[in-house]
């Protein structure tokens, strides 16, 4: 068995999904976006899929950094496929991103559980059949009834309970939102989040990224205060002296890293450093399942916890299997979108919730996402 081809299907279908200027996600228009399908073909006919954005996956990483290391090769050889694009990553001039690594790791894994008949969390050695998942918001807006006011967080907290979350996480205000940075209207958001649910809903806290230590301090002691389970992001991660300066100041748990760069690697040295009571990481931010796998077994080694960022198929897998792991982080959420609509190109959601606030862990060959060709092909970007 050789992979013989890998390729990128560019499609449209539609979102109701906006980005501010600096990226974050808020309810837009119903308007038409792009998706990319990559696939890893092998000599038997057997594909892996990873939907993906099809600007990180696009013809330059696919002909000049994927098919240089992949074609040829035997796709389950996974491990050392990767440690190869790593070596393509150093010399690329950052054109091999860990997202790019992590999508075509995703396929591979794909291709594999599809190839075996299994879904890739039995395939590793599964850990559990679901998950808990927290409720995740979008950041803060501007938009009365939406996330605008601690009250319409507080409304929104308690429809998401009324779900069935039995945790949430606020993502607060940021800007170029009115007003924001501003930690006193964050600790605002979650008291009032804290008062509507009551004390038996965990509530974790992913601030503006950038405040300084005496801000990320005095949020972090009101967070305690509100009995919060975790506080998340609150300063730049590229200064993990920052974050060991806050872990020894605070009691509620630091978790981290999310966005810094360096992979496993960086969140050994986190560990080492005291610099997070709860170990971070998710499929895109580090490239891939195998390294998001190798952080959780260090964080295991710690007897640290570690949360999973992200939603997807990829991230549930992980948590399938793993045991140091509490939540699914589902979303981002907000009270004007309807999280359980099924996009266009799937047939079903790869994250359905029940009433209790469970997701299950995929059963379907391959990753779990029940991939919608037709439409796909149908709806292709010529
Ligand atoms: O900045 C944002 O819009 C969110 O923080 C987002 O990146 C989200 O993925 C996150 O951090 N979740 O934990
Ligand atoms: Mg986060």
């Amino acid at each position: 068995m050789k992979i013989v081809d890998v390729t990128v299907r560019v499609f449209v279908h539609k979102t109701q999904i906006a980005r501010d200027k600096a990226g974050h996600a808020h309810p837009g228009k119903e308007t038409e976006t792009r998706s990319g399908l990559l696939t890893v073909l092998c000599d038997d006919g057997t594909e892996g899929y990873c939907i993906y954005n099809p600007e990180v996956i696009r013809p330059y990483v696919v002909e000049k950094l994927y098919k240089p290391v992949l074609l040829g090769q035997h796709p389950f050889e996974r491990e050392r496929l990767w440690q190869e694009l790593l070596l393509r990553q150093r010399g690329s001039a950052e054109q091999l991103t860990d997202r790019a690594l992590c999508a075509v790791e995703l396929a591979l894994w794909d291709l594999a559980g599809r190839k075996l008949g299994l879904p890739v969390h039995r395939l590793i050695g599964s850990y559990r059949d679901k998950a808990p998942a927290y409720g995740s918001t979008m950041v803060g807006d501007d938009v009365p009834g939406g996330l605008s006011s601690p009250e319409d967080y507080a409304r929104f907290a308690e429809a998401l309970v009324g779900r069935g979350y039995k945790g949430i996480k606020l993502h607060t205000w940021m800007p170029d939102g009115a007003a924001a940075p501003d930690p006193r209207r964050d600790v605002a958001a979650c008291a009032a989040v804290r008062e509507a649910v009551g004390p038996g809903i965990a509530l974790m806290l992913d601030a503006y990224h950038w405040y300084s230590r005496s801000d990320a301090l005095y949020l972090g002691r009101e967070l305690q205060k509100l009995g919060f389970a975790w506080y998340e992001e609150p300063m730049d991660e590229a200064s993990m002296s920052s974050y060991a300066w806050l872990a020894g100041n605070l009691d509620i748990p630091i978790l981290g890293p999310e966005v810094a760069m360096g992979k496993h690697m960086v969140r050994a040295e986190w560990a080492k450093a005291g610099a997070c009571d709860i170990m971070r990481t998710g499929v895109f931010d580090v490239g891939g399942i195998m390294p998001s796998l190798k952080v959780a077994h260090l964080a295991e080694a710690f007897n640290m916890d570690c949360e999973i960022h992200g939603s997807g198929v990829g991230n549930l897998t992980v948590i399938g299997c793993i045991k140091n792991c509490v939540w699914y982080e589902r979303g981002l959420l907000h009270p004007f979108l309807d999280y359980d609509r099924v996009p266009d190109y799937l047939n079903a959601p790869v994250d359905p919730m029940d009433q209790d606030g469970f997701v299950p862990l995929s059963q379907l060959p391959g990753l779990g996402a029940d991939v919608n060709l037709a439409y796909i092909n149908d709806n292709l970007v010529r």
